[in-house]
């Protein structure tokens, strides 16, 4: 596309290296005000008007990171996040940290002071470049434009950009001189049929391995392990092979009929007749996969994911490989058969008796049926009646993202196997941006393209702390058009995942309580008053559907857990 017509060197550079990346699939673009990276902005503006790109506007870098993030989970495409220079840019650390871990491509834009500027304590001038060492794909510290630039330069940088990004984050580091910019020429509407069409770029999940294919025989008693990121091949291989299937519940694959729900329990009965283990993904919801991997006569084929470290604890892989073939056939039958039904018949609920009451005759019989229900919708929620409705809830054309807390462990338990689309920052499992990365996720699925997918809910469920650690993600840029999203927070008061530690049996209540559980007794109806999201709040069983209910705009839900 044509970039808006401009003077300041600055502007036209921005200019032309953002319509490079329109034209290389860019639909997203997220950005934090500030003066040195004001060309960016303008522009960023102009093409918003036109129509080329869907702009985020937020006040904290932080949370614009993790909502690029969520909006290059969701979409595949790179999104820029533009900041200007100095603690902005270290504010975007960690979204570039999680984006590293999982291969997610955003694009980081800081605008910084052009090199005579540097080293002389000028104001809001650190150094920038390597700033994520360690983290990035590719990193480029741009000589700031002059007049003098040949035609190219920006849009030849947009391209090595999109093709770098492909894999995970990237950081432009973007050198501008005074004039900071120029007033922009009424950029003329671009209509949708006219927009460049973009070039693909893979989605981050779904890349095709391109190194060594490992043939797999049946016959060996295999397991496959799905861990966060493995996606869908890991279901269809588990297939493949009649093996039961660990999947953990952001895994992509925590569906079919090799599904074992309930395999931490079965372990210790089926566990030692196990002979291979397959993993794809990255597992962290368990102690019981990395102890797995490590037990001695065992052989472990870690599949890995482009971009991501192989996952490989204890050093005890048989071989790492970048995919795996199934050849010939010839797997006992009733292998996977005796994980499958054991887990069904662990986790099916005792129901037969109420059901033979409910069809009885008797008066008395259908009067103890109907004190059993209503004493069953006032009884209060427990994390696994939470986990168990956000998941009956959701359907393929929603998004569910589930935070760091105890509720996604009870998740990875309890739900039975559904294809739906699950996210979880498991890349560093950090409490933070979680609202931001579901934000994002909600707008990239609701205006993506697919039908089914625009008239779907996002559902963030999280703990009271990741809450607050991210409320600023409530935050919304001025007339941008809210997502259909439903914040579901289970609130017990702090962080009671620290109740698991052995150190919380032995140290002084008051003591733990203090520096671990942080308990905290925020008024979350004002919380969502202040920032303008509707809130709901449930106690009771009988409640939590209702609440949960679509509707349109942003929803925060509370739902209050004992500890
Ligand atoms: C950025 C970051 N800081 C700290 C942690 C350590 N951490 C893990 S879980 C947790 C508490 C979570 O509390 P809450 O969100 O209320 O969930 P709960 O465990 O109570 O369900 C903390 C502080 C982290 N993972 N990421
Ligand atoms: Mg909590």
């Amino acid at each position: 596309m044509t970039p808006p017509r401009t003077e300041s060197p600055a502007s036209a550079f921005s200019a032309e290296l953002l319509a490079g990346l329109v034209a290389g699939g860019v639909r997203d673009v997220v950005l934090a005000p500030g003066s040195r990276s004001q060309a960016l902005a303008l522009v960023a503006a102009e093409l918003e008007a036109s129509g080329a790109i869907r702009l985020h506007v937020r006040i904290d870098e932080r949370v614009a990171g993790f909502l690029a993030l969520g909006l290059a989970v969701e979409s595949g495409r790179p999104v820029p996040v533009i900041t200007t220079s100095g603690t902005a840019v270290a504010n975007l650390h960690p979204a570039v940290l999680e984006a590293h871990h999982s291969a997610v491509p955003i694009v980081v834009i800081s605008a910084d002071r052009p090199e005579e500027l540097r080293g002389i304590g000028s104001n809001q001038t650190t150094v920038q470049p390597g700033i994520f060492a360690g983290a990035l794909r590719a990193e480029w510290d741009v000589v700031a434009p002059t007049a003098d630039d040949a035609p190219g330069r920006a849009a030849d940088l947009a391209r090595a950009i999109v093709a770098a990004a492909a894999t995970g984050p990237v950081h432009v580091n973007l050198q501008l001189r005074e004039p900071l910019s120029s007033v922009l020429e009424p950029h003329e509407r671009v209509e949708p049929d006219q927009r460049v069409e973009p070039v693909e770029t893979p989605a981050a999940s779904q890349q095709v391995s391109t190194g060594a294919t490992h043939l797999i025989h049946p016959g060996p008693k295999t397991v496959v392990v799905a861990g966060h990121g493995a996606g869908e091949r890991a279901e269809q291989l588990a297939r493949e092979l009649d093996a039961p299937l660990f999947a953990e519940v952001s895994s992509g694959a925590h569906f079919g009929p090799q599904l074992v729900v309930a395999w931490r329990d079965l372990l210790p009965d089926l566990g030692d007749a196990i002979e291979r283990v397959i993993v794809l993904g990255h597992p962290t919801l368990s102690r019981e996969v990395p102890l797995l991997l490590q037990r001695p006569g065992l052989e472990t084929i870690i599949v890995t994911t482009p971009g991501v470290e192989a996952y490989d604890p204890g050093h005890a892989a048989s071989i790492i490989v970048d995919d795996v073939r199934v050849e010939g056939s010839g797997t006992d039958r009733s292998w996977a058969g005796r994980w499958v039904f054991s887990s069904r018949a662990l986790l099916e609920k005792p129901d037969a008796e109420d059901v033979a009451i409910a069809v009885s005759d008797e008066p008395g019989n259908q009067a103890a049926f109907g004190r059993a229900v209503l004493s069953a919708l006032r009884a209060p929620v427990d994390r696994r009646d939470l986990v168990e409705a956000v998941w009956r809830m959701t359907w393929p054309h929603d998004r569910l993202v589930l935070g760091a807390s105890r509720l996604i462990r009870e998740a990875d338990r309890v739900v039975p196997g559904k294809r739906i689309r699950v996210h979880a920052n498991r890349g560093l499992a950090g409490i933070d941006g979680t609202i931001a990365t579901g934000i994002g996720i909600a707008r990239a699925a609701q205006s993506g393209g697919d039908e089914r997918s625009a008239l779907g809910v996002t559902r963030v469920l999280l703990g009271d702390l990741a809450l607050l650690h991210d409320a600023g993600s409530l935050l919304f840029g001025a007339g941008e058009t809210r997502p259909r999203i439903q914040v579901v927070v289970g609130n017990d008061n702090g962080g009671t995942i620290f109740d698991g530690l052995e150190v919380a049996a032995g140290t002084p209540p008051e003591r733990f309580e203090r520096v671990m559980l942080t308990p905290q007794t925020v008024d979350l109806g004002q919380l969502a008053a202040a920032y303008g999201w509707e809130y709901r709040r449930v106690a009771t069983r009988g409640e939590l559907e209702e609440a949960l209910t679509p509707s349109e705009g942003s929803v925060l839900v509370e739902v209050a857990l004992a500890r």
